[in-house]
């Protein structure tokens, strides 16, 4: 299929054979143990991702596409014909706003989707183009600063990054500014940068969307477990570990946990690490920060990303940012 290109980069954890995993050595041997949050995403993970977008708890992906399908038009006005490059794009459902949008106006659809699981890259490529008879797909497999890398290479057109959804809130403060100079340095002179966040709102508002009832969440948390045993050859029993997950007020993000239920000892062979849990001892797994509109768009601003447009929805629950290079 010649709209089709799909191309898997190496991992900067597999650059150096040695190095293999070394993120996950870190941080199960911290004293504060964490895990990256990329490490959700295998075949099983996405699946689940895809059904936490869907829950009633979950407001966060309804309200985003409530706002593309509101202003997806005035998107595309504004920026013109230019190719679309999306970090994160999963099973690119809010993306069909865009393209729908784009196509509306005649234009060309480059799509340039890059997601950590290459399974769910290729299953929703092959859906795109058939529902786009003239959309050209050219997807990469990787992380994220594996896949802007690669990005400075290659250019088809004007350019807009698509970072919707809010997984800038999975970033912390600094892997935050390292990430937007990464997407400043994508970018030339009067292209543009589209950022989907999840505004700071009420705790028994968001809490639930992370602790749902029919438990999503909690298998989502836990298949991690699961992803990094048949990855590196582990023995997590998932049984005795649980999802726990918190609203922290101060630092305005929830903060989602797996936490050990009695005292023992994992072994990742292929990492050969061996791995001691106290009982009631937790690994963070992910944090997902919620943002004030002003403070965001003063950082964007101080990096160069110049907001030009914002819009929310009713409630101002969550944001949509364009902002031009
Ligand atoms: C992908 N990311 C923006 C989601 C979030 O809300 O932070 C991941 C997620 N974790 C638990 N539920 C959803």
């Amino acid at each position: 299929e010649e709209r089709l290109q799909i191309q898997r980069l190496q991992e900067p954890t597999r650059v150096v054979t040695s190095t293999v995993g070394s993120d996950v050595v870190k941080g199960l041997t911290q004293t504060s143990k964490s895990l990256p949050p990329c490490y959700f995403y295998d075949d099983r993970g996405s699946e689940l991702f895809e059904r936490i977008c869907e829950l009633p708890e979950y407001y966060v992906t309804r309200t985003e596409t409530a706002i593309l399908q509101q202003y997806a038009g005035e998107i595309a006005k504004i920026t013109g014909a230019c190719e679309l490059v999306e970090l994160g794009s999963g099973n690119s459902t809010k993306t069909r706003i865009l393209l729908d949008a784009y196509q509306q106006l005649n234009y060309p659809l480059h799509y340039l989707p890059i997601d950590v699981c290459a399974g769910i890259l290729e299953s929703s490529a092959k859906q795109l183009l058939q529902d786009y008879p003239s959309l050209k797909v050219y997807a990469l497999a990787g992380t994220y600063e594996s896949a802007l890398a690669q990005l400075t290479t290659r250019k088809l057109s004007s350019r807009m990054i698509c970072f919707i959804g809010s997984t800038l809130g999975n970033l912390n403060l600094q892997e935050c500014d390292v990430f937007l100079s990464q997407i400043k340095t994508s970018l030339q002179v009067g292209e543009y940068f589209l950022l989907g966040i999840d505004l700071q709102k009420p705790k028994e508002i968001v809490e639930p969307a992370y602790n749902d009832s029919q438990g999503v969440t909690a298998e989502f948390n836990l298949n991690m477990l699961e992803h990094l045993n048949r990855r590196f050859e582990g023995d997590f029993d998932t049984t005795q570990f649980a999802h726990w997950s918190f609203y922290n007020e101060t630092e305005k993000q929830i903060e989602m946990h797996l936490k050990s239920g009695r005292s023992q000892t994992v072994h990742l062979k292929s990492l050969n690490l061996t791995v001691n849990f106290a009982p009631g001892e937790t690994i963070l797994t992910e944090i997902s920060r919620k943002f004030d509109l002003d403070t965001i768009k003063q950082q964007l601003a101080a990096k160069g990303l110049t907001p030009i447009q914002t819009w929310t929805d009713q409630n101002q629950w969550f944001g949509l940012l364009l902002c031009q290079l």
